[in-house]
């Protein structure tokens, strides 16, 4: 149906905007491009950075400026990324930059993306529908007034279809109605004020699509999880963002991240929620395949982009067996699940066009797992286990007491005595200074 994608073979060299840049999938997308030899330009407003200041986060690993990172980028392989920083909700901007760039490809990463902040209150759910659709909305017109035939990536969500009783297709599904038949959008329930913003842009590009034969790959993006690409581990100074709170950290990194610190892994609910995942390798893998086989004029196509689904609870078996291989006991808990889903669905959604385009996925293995431990182990000193506790934003009522608080300096960083504790596989006698009494206790069953 496609034509198939060989990795490694030659193609044309594409001018390719990445909106997002600064964030955990932009940036490693932005390399995995540029190093692919294509030029990129880089688009970011920052505010992922002011959102975190608000909400008292960070990304576990400590990530560079922008002008630092694409320094040291072309400093490393001699590839020089575009970076300016801009808000897509300046529509002026936005205009600006379509027409002076005349990119192949637009990369869109860059929307408020968590579903607890959506939920915080009215102006959260404000917040992320405005940015979200705006900015897109912004795109839009920007490319039907000076750039038609460029293709648009958006970064859409698999939660967009909520979970349904029946299969999930790849966008379309066809249906016979009182005998007739017609191949319509597939029926979306989605679970959030974030996924719904999703759910809209996804309406207005295909609208756009119809109406003035622009050309749209929508990537409906399962839960991400692991931190390593060929490019981003080039260098301490080229990672990405790793995020493990409650707000912004999804749920297999959050898992990993409790198990190296020992801490009990929160299952909301019964944990039978059943979502796609991914490795962040195969969502640079999976942008790049979408840019190299682009959309048609008119043409509005619909990826399940994910590679293997998991229930929560499996995913936390997962976890918790990958420690038990090192002696180490991992305890399971469930909590009240803050959100309103349905903890026991039935789920089969279809991701068939990513591998008919040559996708070769990195399924979750024990490596994996430990691999993201390790990354925990080298920046332990940066967690705050509050955080790993208990969700603080609850679907019904909103922001409970601890979803904005100030951001605890890491200046415990230089001592050790404030660090929490690493439950390490490789050598379980090494462990960290403890942190102090209550800690203590808290992991000392782990051991
Ligand atoms: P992220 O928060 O790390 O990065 C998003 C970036 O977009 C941030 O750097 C932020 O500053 C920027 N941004 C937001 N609004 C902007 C605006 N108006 N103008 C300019 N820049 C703006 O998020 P991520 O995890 O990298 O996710 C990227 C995209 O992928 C999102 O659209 C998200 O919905 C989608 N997605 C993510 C996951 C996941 O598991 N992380 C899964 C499915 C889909
Ligand atoms: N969950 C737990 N325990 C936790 C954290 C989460 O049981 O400590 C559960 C949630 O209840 C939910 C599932 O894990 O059922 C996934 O939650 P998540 O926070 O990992 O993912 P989600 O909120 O759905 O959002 C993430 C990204 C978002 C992306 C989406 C893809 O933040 O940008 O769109 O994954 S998808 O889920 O396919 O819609």
């Amino acid at each position: 149906m496609f034509p198939r994608y060989h990795p490694g073979a030659p193609v044309s060299k594409k001018t390719v905007i990445v909106l997002g840049i600064d964030g955990y999938l932009g940036w490693a997308t932005a390399l995995h491009l540029s190093s692919a030899g294509h030029d990129v330009v880089g688009i970011d407003s920052l505010v992922r950075r002011r959102w975190d200041r608000e909400c008292g986060t960070q990304s576990l690993i400590p990530i560079k400026t922008m002008p630092q990172r694409v320094t040291l980028w072309r400093r490393l392989t001699g590839h020089r990324i575009d970076w300016r920083p801009m808000d897509l909700c300046d529509a002026r901007a936005v205009t600006e930059l379509i027409r002076d760039v005349q990119p192949d490809a637009l990369v869109h990463f860059a929307e408020q993306r968590s579903a607890p902040f959506s939920m915080i209150d009215l102006p959260h759910a404000t917040l992320t529908q405005v940015n979200n659709l705006v900015g897109t909305l912004n795109l839009l017109f920007a490319l039907r007034d000076h750039a038609p035939k460029t293709h648009l990536i958006k970064l859409g969500t698999m939660g967009e279809y909520g979970t349904p009783n029946i299969d999930i297709e790849e966008g379309f599904l066809t249906i016979t109605h009182n005998g007739r038949q017609d191949r319509l959008p597939f029926p979306m329930q989605p679970g959030s004020f974030y996924h719904l913003s999703k759910l809209h842009d996804s309406h207005n590009i295909q609208f756009a699509c119809r109406i003035w034969g622009l050309r749209a790959t929508d990537l409906h993006q399962g839960v991400v999880y692991g931190n390593h690409t060929d490019d981003v581990a080039m260098d301490a100074g080229l990672s990405t963002r790793f995020d493990y709170d409650a707000i912004w950290g999804t749920v297999l990194n959050r898992f990993c991240v409790q198990a190296a610190l020992g801490l009990p892994l929160t299952v909301y609910g019964k944990g039978g929620q059943t979502r796609g995942f991914l490795d962040i390798r195969d969502t640079v893998a999976c942008v790049r395949l979408a840019l190299e086989n682009p959309a048609g004029e008119g043409e509005y196509r619909v990826f399940n982009q994910f590679t293997e689904q998991f229930s929560v609870k499996t995913l936390a078996e997962k976890v918790r067996d990958a420690r038990a291989a090192h002696g180490l006991t991992t305890n399971i808990i469930h909590l009240p699940n803050p959100r309103v889903e349905r903890e026991e669905h039935y789920y089969n959604a279809k991701h068939q066009k990513l591998l008919d385009l040559g996708l070769q996925p990195h399924y979750l293995g024990d490596t994996l797992i430990e691999s993201v431990i390790d990354i925990v182990e080298r920046h332990a000193s940066r967690v705050d286990p509050v955080e790993l506790e208990q969700p603080n934003v609850d679907w019904r009522r909103g922001g409970t007491a601890g979803w904005r608080k100030p951001l605890k300096k890491a200046a415990a960083d230089r001592d050790a005595s404030h660090r929490p504790v690493v439950v390490s596989s490789k050598s379980p006698a090494s462990t960290i200074p403890l942190r102090g009494t209550e800690k203590e206790r808290r992991v000392a069953q782990t051991r």
